[in-house]
């Protein structure tokens, strides 16, 4: 049972790769990390990023899987068109069951993309894979709609080129998952905190776990949700990790 995550560095490890990385871990899966780019951040302030060349990563992807067999990865901060063609390309070559997580910016506000990536997204990532992952601002992005409401998210979700979970974290709690045009609704009740960061990469993460451990994608989704909602209630993400 081996999974992969294919995102950015945040070396305060609340999101990114080495966060992903421990969500493997917790939920019992072994877990291998490529790394598109590093950053320089904290859950308080974002400076700057520094991303690796579509070569290396290639190179990266390459070394892994010619000694492992994996079948789900994630992808998180892919930071430009040209790496997200080249994991696509990578997606298809291997025959890889992917969630993606659309990352463009972070939760601390900073940008962890070159230029607008929706459109290569849309293109080339999300026709390949398994199921997406977009918070609101995510969704509006790559459909060009407003969401202000459930009907506007579970019509976003119909634009979406996969599967999707719009996650409702912006909307009331209300979480949209639409797999193969059929919708579900899960409404979580909304827990009053600033400390987020790195709640994306931990859902994405944990649909790939709990897929690699052979629950179906509605299973595993709704999972991922309950275990983000708890370790934000823990107090497991942003600033208050310190304090576990
Ligand atoms: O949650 C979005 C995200 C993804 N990847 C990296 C990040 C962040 C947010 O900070 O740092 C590397």
């Amino acid at each position: 049972m081996i999974v992969m995550s294919i995102a950015g560095v945040d070396p305060s490890a609340g999101a990114g790769v080495f966060a992903d990385l421990k969500t493997f871990q917790a939920i019992g899966v072994y877990g291998t990390g490529i790394v598109t780019s590093l950053t320089a951040q904290n859950p308080y302030k974002f400076f700057s990023t520094l991303p690796i060349g579509p070569e290396y990563i290639e190179e990266e992807i390459d070394s892994v899987l010619d000694a492992y067999e994996v079948e789900f990865i994630k992808t998180g901060m892919l930071y430009s068109p040209e790496i997200i063609r080249l994991v696509s390309k990578k997606i298809k070559q291997y025959h890889l069951k992917a969630v993606v997580d659309p990352v463009m910016v972070a939760t601390s506000g900073g940008d962890l993309t070159k230029e607008d990536l929706a459109s290569a997204m849309n293109k080339h990532l999300l026709p390949n894979s398994i199921l997406t992952t977009p918070n609101i601002t995510e969704a509006e992005k790559l459909t060009g709609f407003e969401i202000k409401n459930e009907d506007d998210a579970i019509k976003a979700s119909k634009e979406i080129k996969c599967n999707s979970i719009i996650t409702g974290g912006h909307l009331d709690g209300i979480n949209t998952i639409n797999i193969d045009g059929e919708i579900t609704i899960q409404k979580q009740e909304l827990i009053k905190t600033d400390n987020l960061h790195g709640t994306g990469c931990n859902l994405s993460s944990a649909i790939v776990a709990y897929l690699a451990k052979n629950n179906d994608l509605k299973t595993s989704i709704l999972k991922s949700l309950n275990y983000v909602y708890e370790g934000i209630k823990n107090g497991n993400y942003g600033t208050l990790i310190a304090k576990i």
